[in-house]
């Protein structure tokens, strides 16, 4: 099994290099936009795509991954919601365990089911802490995985659940707050965390402008994910990769 994906993700955090990844929900692909996502992504250098939604209600993600490697060569990150959403077409996978929550299904349950099919799949395995955080309304995933997020302004819950989860082996960490949160992970939180672990940071839900994308960067995300933003106005790829791009980005 090849590890080009997360060595290059431990690379960039030692280097201080930002990475940007546009997600891509498979059920959207059809809509009219995903042409555009797809040319503005290629031309500003996106680094991933992750694919996957909370609930996928179309049988499209095969689909979508080959339409997408007939355009571009950004490698495609698996972010599925749950075990259905798997694909040996894609280039690796987010094995998240959701360690905000206490549902056992989440957190080794549904792994369990979906390990035979993964070991066989070519899929390079990225086992990564998921943390979801309140983002001020009620998500998809928090209904569906039956879960409470970390309160928005707890701090030091976050860091004591990314410090564990790093301590159970897991090799990157996602705080989420979740797809078009009304407040998005705060810069705090974000330092917090990242200041107190050793692995990979990945950020997303609710980020919809290249300044905010940057404070997170700056406040120590090696990941920025946008989803829903960009769906709206697939332009905003070139800003918001430019803006994650520049911290860190060596001056010469
Ligand atoms: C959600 O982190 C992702 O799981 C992205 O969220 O769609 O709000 O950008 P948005």
């Amino acid at each position: 099994m090849t590890s080009n994906i997360y060595q290059s993700l431990v690379e960039a955090r030692a280097n201080g290099e930002k990475k940007f990844v546009v997600l891509i929900d498979p059920d959207k692909v059809r809509l009219g936009n995903m042409d555009k996502v797809l040319e503005y992504a290629a031309k500003a250098k996106v680094d991933y795509f992750f694919i996957g939604g909370s609930l996928i209600v179309n049988n499209m993600l095969d689909k979508c991954l080959v339409s997408i490697r007939e355009r571009c060569d950004i490698p495609m990150i698996l972010f599925p919601g749950n075990s259905f959403q798997l694909s040996y077409r894609a280039d690796g996978l987010l094995f998240l365990s959701l360690i905000s929550g206490r549902n056992a299904e989440l957190l080794i349950g549904n792994h369990v089911i979906a390990a035979p099919y993964i070991r066989v799949s070519g899929l390079e395995v990225l086992p990564t802490g998921y943390m979801l955080v309140d983002g001020g309304v009620p998500t998809t995933v928090s209904y569906i995985s039956n879960t409470q997020p970390i309160p928005a302004n707890k701090d030091d819950v976050a860091l004591c659940t990314a410090v564990a989860g790093e301590m159970l082996g897991l090799k990157m960490m996602y705080m989420d707050a979740g797809s078009g949160a009304k407040n998005p992970v705060s810069e705090s939180m974000i330092s917090t965390v990242s200041s107190g672990i050793n692995v990979p940071l990945i950020i997303g839900g609710g980020i919809r402008t290249p300044e905010k994308a940057m404070a997170n960067a700056k406040a120590g995300a090696d990941v920025i994910v946008v989803g829903n933003a960009i769906e709206k106005d697939p332009e905003l790829i070139l800003e918001i990769a430019e803006a994650v791009h520049s911290v860190g980005a060596k001056v010469s």
